[in-house]
Formats: structure tokens, C-alpha cells, sequence
């Protein structure tokens, strides 16, 4: 299956459709598909688009729960339980907090935010670059020193020290990966997961 943009279906939106890869193939002779990823919101239908609340700021249970922003701006924070959360339209501020969470921002300038100590493993489904923000200002990026450090970005370099924070693509999957040293050791203690691939910046962080 292929995501297809059609201009030619009318309209001032976006129109995406999804073909079937063997008759792409009998066209065009190529085996492998494309790794294509389906398009975001406003036209990907798995994003749900009634709200699950109706104020701007919304702070979910201990539990795993699906919270669905409205159209202000949200402030939305998952807590505890490996949440799946969607901003919606609006500039939102998206946080899962512990657990394994989900996050989309949706349409909008939306900051991811990756505050909790305990935020090791999270996917955010879709980071637009120059839009969207990850906020990692309430981490401290050093947990053997004392006071608080901020992250250093180091693009994809491998880690050399505690503090470093590194992105890196894996085509194969159609993601990229961003991973943040802790502990003094080399390997990472904080892992998220992006939908695509980017080549982030230190201007994509607030540290
Ligand atoms: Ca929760
Ligand atoms: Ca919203
Ligand atoms: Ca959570
Ligand atoms: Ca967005």
C-alpha cells in the first residue's frame, strides 16, 4: 500500500489516498516499495478527532488513558500509565509524563515536552520540523553532578560523556531516534522515538 497525494481530487486541502503497491508496480517495474509513512493530520484518518475534554488544559489519571485535545492551545499531561495523546488543532504543550506515551501535536507550533525523569521510551508521531519544539528544560541532563545541567546536543556523534544528547536516523525503520546520556556510562537512559526522518538541529530543543 502506497500514500498517494492527489491534486487532482479537488479542493484548497491536501488529498491523500492510499493505492495498492502491485498496481503501482505493473506501471512503473519496481519490486520494493518506497518506504513511505501515511500523512498526518488533517487527512490521516487513525488520528482521532473528537475531543476527550473540552477545557484548555487537561491532567490525566494514574492510568493508561487516550486524551484527544480540542482546538485551543492545550496544556495536556499524561502522569502515569503509557498514555496516547493528541493536541489537536492550536499551539499545544504536549506532555506523557512516566510511561512509555504516544504524542501528537497535530496542526499548530506544538512543544513536545519530555520533563519526567521516568519519560524513558516515547514516540512522537509527528514532529514537524521549524513548527514543533522539544522540551527537555525540565530534565537534568546529568544525574552524577551536582545542581542541574542541560543537554548538549551533538548531532549524531556516538556519546563521550554524561549530558550529551545525539539523533540519528534509521532508515530502515523510517525514524529517527533521539537519545540522551544520563548516568556516566555511554549507553542512553532516555530514548524517543520520531516518526520519519529528520535531521534535528539544536534549534528543534529547548534544553
Ligand atoms: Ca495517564
Ligand atoms: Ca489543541
Ligand atoms: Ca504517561
Ligand atoms: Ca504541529
Amino acid at each position: 500500500m502506497l500514500v498517494v497525494h492527489d491534486e487532482f481530487a479537488g479542493g484548497i486541502t491536501s488529498n491523500y489516498k492510499y493505492v495498492a503497491w502491485d498496481s503501482i508496480q505493473k506501471q512503473i517495474g519496481e519490486v520494493t516499495p518506497p518506504n513511505d509513512q501515511p500523512p498526518t493530520s488533517p487527512t490521516d484518518p487513525a488520528v482521532p478527532t473528537t475531543p476527550t475534554f473540552s477545557t484548555a488544559s487537561f491532567t490525566g489519571t494514574g492510568a493508561s488513558e487516550l486524551i484527544v485535545g480540542n482546538a485551543f492551545d492545550n496544556t495536556i499531561f499524561g502522569r502515569e500509565g503509557n498514555d496516547t495523546i493528541y493536541g489537536g488543532a492550536g499551539n499545544d504543550r504536549v506532555e506523557g509524563n512516566v510511561g512509555d506515551d504516544v504524542l501528537h501535536g497535530g496542526n499548530g507550533d506544538d512543544v513536545f515536552i519530555i520533563g519526567s525523569s521516568q519519560a524513558m521510551n516515547e514516540v512522537i508521531l509527528d514532529f514537524t520540523q521549524g513548527q514543533d519544539r522539544i522540551d527537555l528544560g525540565e530534565r537534568d541532563a546529568n544525574t552524577r553532578e551536582k545542581g542541574w545541567q542541560d543537554f548538549s546536543f551533538i548531532g549524531e556523534q556516538a556519546f563521550t560523556k554524561a549530558g550529551q544528547l545525539r539523533a540519528y536516523q534509521d532508515e530502515a525503520k523510517g525514524i529517527t531516534v533521539i537519545e540522551g546520556n544520563i548516568g556516566n556510562d555511554p549507553d542512553a537512559e532516555m530514548h524517543v522515538e520520531c516518526t520519519g526522518l529528520i535531521t534535528f538541529t539544536r534549534a528543534d530543543f529547548i534544553l
